[in-house]
């Protein structure tokens, strides 16, 4: 730990007293932010000297104060209170990342409504699925037969819980063993840069697998919310799962039996605005780690952009629809012949941005791995790109990487 003394009113010796010294500067900063006069002289609360590592101690005893778990503070908390980014959220890599301005390239739209009535147009509408999943591992998803009302309460209660005060979210905090429960963005160790986002992440289904600690009590309808929302989303995948092995030339019955019983996780995300936008990132360029991903946009900011040849394409929701993506699961299993693609979210510089994201995984008994039927479809023996591994080792490995990536 550096000298903290540009950083705190005055030097402290021991550990206690030097975050007691923060707690009063904390609420010191409160105060001016409340005072109009004072943000307007542009006085930043800690000057350019300040280290990144006197800021990490900052932000974390900053995180303890109001109430965070595991040190990092609520980023929808830091933007009420910041007047400049952290360090830790600047991210100059992607700065030159080059973004689509074509806004005539869109993912593909899938009409379920063509696919499911025994319609002259369900092949035509199948191959666009097929080439989708294939060419973009993205698409969005109309007439899917999920019910508006539930969309909508859904999203009506996540803004109404990401509004609450933080206390009351905190009851909902995630603890350090699970994955589950309101969070900031990342559990912070080391050097890892963090991304502009708050997030409560849930177990959904199956229904005996839920920790209801994490579900939400306030709104009063939330939890009962989140139960309708899951399980329509449930259907919808084991739909669209039953279309892709169709496209895919399998029994559907044999990718569904992989995902029967599969855990499925919903991610809400809340991305506050931030002046300086271009600078952070809401959700860090990733694939997911799931069969299939459901995501809807609560309002109507976009920040959804998806990796193609080289270029970011920033994704137009469509009302109603759902932005479908193909996980890394779906991937293996399929051979790569669909693909699980990179995407992220940016920041709005002038309003916060709010997201769910419903990830629907194979069961614990599945073997993650190109599966036989594909392997050698069409009388062809392909070589399979992948290894073949329990769930259990699947999800180890995944664990150990991203702990070699951001906790070395
Ligand atoms: O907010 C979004 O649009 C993307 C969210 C996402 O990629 C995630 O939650 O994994």
């Amino acid at each position: 730990m550096g000298d903290h003394s540009r950083l705190l009113p005055r030097q402290r010796s021991s550990k206690r007293s030097f975050i007691d010294t923060v707690k009063i500067t904390v609420r010191r900063i409160r105060i001016r932010s409340s005072n109009d006069e004072e943000e307007d002289s542009g006085l930043g609360f800690w000057d350019s000297s300040v280290s990144p590592e006197e800021e990490e101690v900052f932000l974390q005893v900053l995180g303890m104060e109001l109430g965070v778990a595991l040190g990092v503070p609520s980023v929808q908390e830091l933007a009420k209170s910041l007047k400049e980014v952290p360090t830790r959220y600047l991210r100059p890599e992607f700065e030159l990342d080059e973004v689509s301005k074509d806004e005539s390239v869109q993912v593909p739209v899938i009409d379920m409504g063509k696919l499911v009535g025994g319609r002259d147009d369900e092949e035509d509408e199948l191959a666009k699925l097929h080439e989708a999943c294939r060419d973009w591992g993205f698409f969005q998803v109309i007439n899917h037969g999920v019910a508006e009302e539930v969309i909508l309460k859904m999203k009506a209660d996540v803004q109404e819980f990401f509004s609450l005060p933080l206390e009351e979210k905190m009851e909902y905090a995630r603890l350090p063993d699970d994955i589950q429960g309101y969070s900031p963005s990342q559990v912070v160790t080391g050097g890892r840069k963090l991304d502009w986002s708050d997030f409560l992440y849930i177990f959904t289904q199956p229904r005996d697998g839920r920790n209801m600690r994490f579900w939400p009590r306030v709104p009063s309808s939330f939890r009962e919310t989140l139960n309708q929302y899951s399980t329509e989303l449930e259907k919808l995948n084991t739909a669209l799962l039953s279309f892709m092995a169709r496209n895919l030339g399998l029994e559907p019955e044999k990718l569904l039996s992989l995902f029967e019983g599969g855990r499925q996780g919903v991610r809400t995300n809340y991305y506050p605005p931030c002046k300086q936008a271009d600078k952070v990132i809401g959700s860090t360029p990733h694939s997911d780690v799931a069969g299939l991903t459901l995501l809807t946009q609560v309002n109507e900011v976009q920040g959804l952009q998806i990796k193609r040849n080289g270029k970011w394409i920033p994704i137009d929701p469509i009302q109603g629809a759902f932005i479908v993506n193909v996980g890394n699961f779906v991937e293996i299993m399929s051979n790569g012949e669909y693909k699980s693609v990179e995407h992220r979210a940016v920041v709005n510089p002038e309003k916060e941005r709010l997201s769910i994201a419903t990830f629907n995984n194979p069961n614990s008994n599945a073997v993650i791995g190109p599966l036989p039927d594909i392997l050698g479809k069409d009388g062809k023996k392909q070589a399979p790109k992948y290894k073949s591994m329990s769930f259990q080792e699947y999800m180890a490995e995944r664990l150990r990487e991203k702990k070699k990536k951001y906790y070395a």
